[in-house]
């Protein structure tokens, strides 16, 4: 009867399944770990347990994590599902992951979306020749909602600039690229760059540009790959809008080192 069945003892253990991911599947960026659990009496929780460390206690189905993976280490990872009765039972399953992130973007405030003093010059970057109302915009997004606007009246070498206390060693093979878009920009001015420099120990510095169409034009991307010659003890990114006409946004820089 119902009567008895709530005094029976709950001797049985629960039962779990991970769902997903499955094992030894290759992962990247953020997942949700999904579980099934079910008890024969009364189910109480499921913990998700990362590499040993308990991360989540899920007291209601569905049962799920969300796991931001770039914060672990580009590794085989054991992910951990255990449900718990209300009788003190437990019965566990794992599996395990393998985390597989690309390379960090080395560029600080790369989109141009932080403007902590809202002066309208972008965080982390340093600018040279801006005119008024140069800087962080809201006209023109690639990415996010914001861009970084430079405009030019056909004399001067308007640029931002960030240095990117980063070191490196020769070999090191780095990838530099970006979105720019024009209005009203003449195909006669000098160029639309970005440009990377690496500053090596010794002093000297190895470049790589690349160059946007001169004219109007809408979003395009541009990329280049340097290989470091010597070791680099930082590196300087100038966005260059130089001898121009008209205004250029540019958004989404990326620097990965591979
Ligand atoms: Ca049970
Ligand atoms: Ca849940
Ligand atoms: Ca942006
Ligand atoms: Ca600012």
């Amino acid at each position: 009867s119902p009567a008895q069945a709530a005094f029976q003892i709950d001797t049985v253990q629960p039962t779990i399944t991970i769902d997903d991911p499955v094992d030894g599947q290759v992962v990247e960026g953020t997942i949700t770990v999904k579980a099934t659990a079910s008890d024969d009496v009364q189910l109480d929780n499921v913990e998700f347990i990362i590499d040993g460390t308990v991360v989540a206690t899920d007291t209601t189905a569905p049962f799920e994590y969300s796991w931001d993976t770039t914060s672990a280490t580009n590794a085989l990872h054991r992910i951990r599902a255990k449900a718990n009765d209300a009788a003190g039972n437990n019965n566990d399953q794992a599996i395990h992951v393998e985390v597989l992130n690309g390379p960090t973007n080395l560029i600080i405030n790369p989109s141009f979306e932080l403007d902590d003093d809202t002066n309208n010059i972008p965080d982390n970057w340093s600018p040279y020749g801006f005119a008024p109302g140069d800087g962080r915009s809201s006209d023109f997004a690639k990415e996010g909602n914001y861009s970084l606007k430079i405009t030019g009246d056909g004399t001067k070498l308007n640029s931002a600039k960030q240095r990117i206390p980063t070191s490196g060693n020769a070999g090191d093979i780095l990838t530099f690229s970006g979105w720019n878009k024009t209005v009203d920009a003449s195909a006669t001015g000098r160029c639309v760059v970005g440009i990377i420099y690496l500053n090596n120990v010794d002093g000297s510095r190895k470049n790589g540009v690349i160059f946007f169409d001169r004219s109007t034009h809408d979003w395009q991307q541009r990329s280049t790959t340097i290989v470091a010659d010597k070791d680099y003890s930082s590196i300087d990114i100038t966005i260059g809008y130089f001898y121009q006409t008209g205004a250029a946004y540019f958004d989404d820089f990326k620097l990965l080192r591979q």
